[in-house]
């Protein structure tokens, strides 16, 4: 190891023994890393009574040094971070704030996270601290806020990771049963921690075995029924054991929303029930908690999907009755929307088409980007060679149908980039915006609406632009583009990419009270993106979406009707 490295590492330590406030080690631990720091010749050279002979370094120190020289880990700087209750990634996330108030924070007012830094805060015991005053608070309120918002994460990347543990959980002996709750569960966009509920006869084997997970950076807080660790990359993830008599009642609580259990809550009430998360009570005795599906009956409700638990209106659709019949996970037959080597995608038509069957569609079409968009887009002459290419590949294929497509762009003034005689070859076009965001709101419509009066364009792609965290949608008048849908029988994009899912839930609702039909593609770049699809059935379904509203879950046969013909 690099003595650079290993001066680092000692100063971390000095950092976590100093805010702990542990007394003369975190001189010793500077010292020797200053040392480090002027030493010419490399660490990796010296044993450790050589080690121990240079100016600052003891005999512990020394011990350390070559213990990460000869395995590249010391154990000593993974357990004082594990062990350190602060949650540092979260603290110094928040705008104003670095290791110095970090310190000061955590020895003055005991402070360790977010929601502790927030409570005194609110009490106003920020500003007496040295070096702050009623202004600095009164900032510090609003970055935390704006910090809490921008450190959720995508649901592409916190869904897998929880299935993740969930999966090794459960080849656990000793777990009998075990679920992802929480934001996850109802497949939200964007996910602040990771929920998960288990039932187990050895409570504390199992909270074990969780703070010892390989990719556990921290351990926030651990106990009998219920641990909190910090992830790699600054995620959360609580763990919570509950008896399995309660386990329906626990799980309907932790997946939430908060305002749909506040709401199921008051209709227990009525009832002259409880509930809680250890179970729906009547005179203090249990009627039902070992599944969701016993309280709902219970409520004469029908079962609510997860990702329709949302607002207390949710709860007044299911009492009525007014229910949809969601789309499965495994309803599509197809995805519309790709990139292939032909453009910036990194996989060939043929691994795309031969990776779409391992998933079960029937259906797949190319759709490259165009030259006008980009150079690495196609241009006539490659549209036509392409289009070649997958009509031999269609004779020779077995078992998938490989449709035609482009993805062309919509220009400023709302004009295509490839001409109607070409298009008309297509099976599939799919149109879009990429450039010219700022327009006006009455522009950036147009332009939508141009592309769909097209007798040629079958589907609008990503119809808001938006990118999540990165980017807002356009201005736009949706109505009007709901409308226009409708008429011109153009179909609308959800767009499964995880930082995209565009359209997003709220407009999918409303697009289908309008009568749109819609489309839900990968828009993959290699052929291991066509998984995401998933991500974009989450979204329709978020959007109260019926099989019959979203177009490639219809056969082969019948798709074509949606086409060009
Ligand atoms: P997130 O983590 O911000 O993406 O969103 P959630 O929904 O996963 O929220 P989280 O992790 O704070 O709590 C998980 C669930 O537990 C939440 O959806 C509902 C329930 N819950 C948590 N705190 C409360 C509360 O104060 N009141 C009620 N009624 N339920 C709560
Ligand atoms: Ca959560
Ligand atoms: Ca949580
Ligand atoms: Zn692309």
């Amino acid at each position: 190891m690099k003595n650079m490295e290993i001066a680092q590492i000692l100063e971390e330590i000095a950092d976590l023994l100093e805010i702990q406030g542990i007394p003369y080690k975190p001189i010793a631990y500077r010292r020797a890393a200053e040392t480090l720091k002027s030493l010419s010749e490399p660490t990796e050279d010296l044993n450790q009574k050589k080690l121990n002979e240079l100016p600052g370094i003891g005999k512990h120190i020394a011990g350390k040094i070559d213990e990460l020289n000869k395995t590249g880990h010391l154990v000593y700087f993974e357990d004082l971070k594990k062990e350190c209750p602060i949650d540092f990634e979260s603290l110094l996330a928040v705008e104003g704030i670095g290791p110095k108030t970090v310190k000061l924070l955590y020895q003055s007012l005991k402070i360790k996270n977010l929601d502790e830094l927030e409570e005194q805060a609110k009490h106003h015991r920020i500003r007496k601290l040295k070096g702050m005053s009623e202004k600095k608070e009164a900032n510090m309120l609003e970055n935390i806020k704006f910090a809490r918002k921008t450190s959720r994460k995508l649901l592409g990347q916190m869904l897998p990771l929880a299935n993740e543990i969930k999966n090794n959980l459960k080849k656990l002996d000793k777990v009998l049963d075990v679920e992802v709750a929480g934001s996850i569960r109802r497949r939200k966009e964007t996910i602040g921690d990771i929920d998960i509920l288990v039932i187990t006869d050895d409570p504390q084997e199992i909270m074990e075995y969780f703070i010892n997970m390989d990719n556990v950076e921290r351990v926030i807080a651990t106990g009998p029924t219920k641990s909190t660790v910090k992830l790699i990359e600054n995620v959360s993830c609580d763990l919570r054991e509950v008896p399995a008599k309660s386990f329906g009642s626990a799980l309907l609580y932790f997946t939430g929303s908060k305002e749909v259990n506040v709401e199921l809550r008051k209709l227990a009430i009525r009832n002259g029930w409880k509930l809680s998360e250890y179970g729906l009570f009547k005179d203090n005795k249990i009627i039902a908690g070992k599944t969701e599906e016993e309280i709902f009956r219970k409520f004469k409700m029908k079962y609510m999907e997860p990702e329709i638990r949302e607002t207390s209106e949710d709860v007044e659709s299911a009492l009525q009755g007014r229910l949809p019949h969601l789309i499965g996970y495994s309803d599509l037959k197809g995805d519309l929307q790709m990139h292939t080597k032909c453009s910036d995608g990194k996989s060939t038509i043929k691994d795309m088409a031969n990776y779409a069957f391992s998933l079960g569609h029937e259906y797949i079409a190319i759709t490259d980007h165009t030259a006008g968009l980009s150079l690495t887009g196609m241009d006539e002459e490659k549209i036509k060679i392409q289009m070649k290419e997958i009509d031999n590949l269609n004779e020779k294929i077995e078992g998938i149908t490989i449709f035609k497509g482009l993805e062309v762009d919509i220009d400023s003034r709302g004009k295509l980039d490839v001409k109607d005689d070409i298009l008309k070859e297509l099976d599939v076009v799919i149109a879009s915006i990429h450039s010219g965001f700022r327009q006006s709101k009455e522009q950036l419509t147009m332009r939508i609406i141009a592309a769909m009066e097209n007798e040629y364009v079958n589907i609008i792609a990503h119809p808001t632009g938006r990118k999540i965290q990165q980017r807002d949608e356009y201005d736009l008048d949706m109505d009007r583009i709901f409308q226009t849908s409708v008429e011109t029988d153009t179909y609308l994009e959800v767009n499964s990419q995880p930082i995209r899912l565009d359209l997003r839930d709220v407009h999918i609702r409303k697009a289908l009270k309008f009568g749109c039909k819609l489309v839900i593609n990968t828009d993959a770049h290699t052929k291991e993106h066509l998984n995401d699809i998933q991500y974009g059935i989450a979204t329709v379904r978020r959007g109260w979406a019926e099989k019959e509203n979203i177009i490639n879950t219809r056969s082969l046969k019948a798709i074509l009707r949606y086409f060009n013909s």
